[in-house]
């Protein structure tokens, strides 16, 4: 009973650690032809009321767009582009986000972006959450989002 009790135990820590492994080496997640990129959000301070969003898209199937998101750690995502108008860049909301065939698609700092808006709690450098990424025809994913420190350096 004790031998069977404690080889279970090192066969689930063993599973575990292999999981971690995979999550931090790899960080990406398929849906059918697409791949999603390194999921990661912006740490935000207290009382932030939202914070960005950001991975990439690459689509070796058919033309295909982003039409949601979603999670737990926020009221609601938006999807956002950011644009020139006059000398002030600002943020808008679009209905989905085109993921052509061939195509790889880059949410990022300065561009497309998720936008988590009505923050529950602030984002922690260090933690994941789950996000829920709804594609028009590869249907639904949830990918793991890691939340990191903004550093103009690392580029993605
Ligand atoms: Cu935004």
């Amino acid at each position: 009973m004790m031998k069977l009790t404690r080889s279970l135990v090192r066969a689930l820590a063993l599973a575990t650690l292999g999981l971690a492994a995979t999550a931090a080496q790899a960080h990406s997640f398929k849906l059918g032809a697409i791949e999603i990129g390194h999921p990661y959000a912006r740490a935000t301070a207290p009382g932030q009321p939202s914070g960005g969003g950001y991975l990439s898209l690459s689509n070796a199937g058919a033309n295909d767009r982003l039409v949601s998101a979603s999670a737990e750690v926020s009221k609601s995502v938006e999807l956002h582009t950011m644009s020139m108008e006059g000398d002030v860049m600002r943020m808008r909301q679009v209905d989905a986000i085109e993921v052509p065939a061939g195509k790889k698609v880059e949410l990022k700092p300065g561009g497309l972006h998720m936008m988590f808006i009505g923050l529950k709690a602030p984002l922690k450098q260090g933690d994941t959450f789950p996000l829920k990424l709804k594609f028009e025809k590869a249907g639904e994913v949830t990918v793991q989002v890691s939340v990191e420190v903004p550093d103009t350096s690392h580029k993605h």
